[in-house]
């Protein structure tokens, strides 16, 4: 079984593997984001804190990520995945020490789902740039079934988001080429309109 669902918000990728035995919905949530949320550069005067992507209009404020819902497979999830690519390129002429994590958060979560209260870091990396240079950071986390962090994910969706730290003085361009989301179901569970 394969098919492409169009929503109004998602697209999603659903297929089973051969055993039939597991159901997937993958997410590819970088078609879904803003242009200011995909690339930007930004001024690092020592260091700095941005937040993607960004809900409330400023890069440097925490808030509540990006709401993943209106797709299947949300009830009862056996797995998630999630798999992020950042590049990162330092465009000024000091070093740039840099550490970004992926949080994950309840829908309810909406004000902030960077404070640890009730959201969770699930995958860290961290990257040093010289002038002039150019990396590319990937977070990269899954969650198999009975992992507790599984239960932030509900019938109501859930919040996604990057802390990007940036320490050093310098300019640093991001531009995120990869993000990406694997939702896992048992098939007894799956209900498809
Ligand atoms: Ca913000
Ligand atoms: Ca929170």
């Amino acid at each position: 079984m394969k098919r492409l669902i169009a929503l109004a918000t998602l697209l999603v990728a659903l297929s089973a593997c051969s055993g039939r035995t597991i159901v997937t919905a993958d997410v590819d949530v970088l078609s879904f984001l803003d242009a200011v949320d995909l690339s930007q550069e930004v001024t690092v005067p020592g260091s700095i804190e941005v937040y993607l992507p960004d809900s409330d209009d400023d890069l440097i404020t925490p808030d509540g990520g990006y709401l993943v819902n209106s797709v299947p497979l949300l009830d009862q999830l056996t797995g998630f995945g999630v798999r992020v690519e950042i590049e990162l390129e330092n465009t000024g002429s000091g070093t740039l020490d840099i550490a970004a994590s992926f949080r994950l958060a309840p829908a309810s979560d909406s004000a902030n789902i960077y404070d640890g209260n009730n959201d969770v870091a699930l995958a860290e990396a961290a990257a040093s740039l010289a002038p002039s240079s150019t990396q590319t950071v990937v977070l990269e986390a899954s969650l198999a079934q009975g992992d507790p962090n599984l239960d932030l994910i509900t019938g109501d969706g859930f919040r996604i988001g990057l802390d990007v730290r940036a320490t050093g003085s310098s300019t640093v361009r991001y531009r995120l080429t990869g993000f990406a989301l694997t939702l896992s179901q048992r098939p007894f569970n799956l209900i498809v309109p």
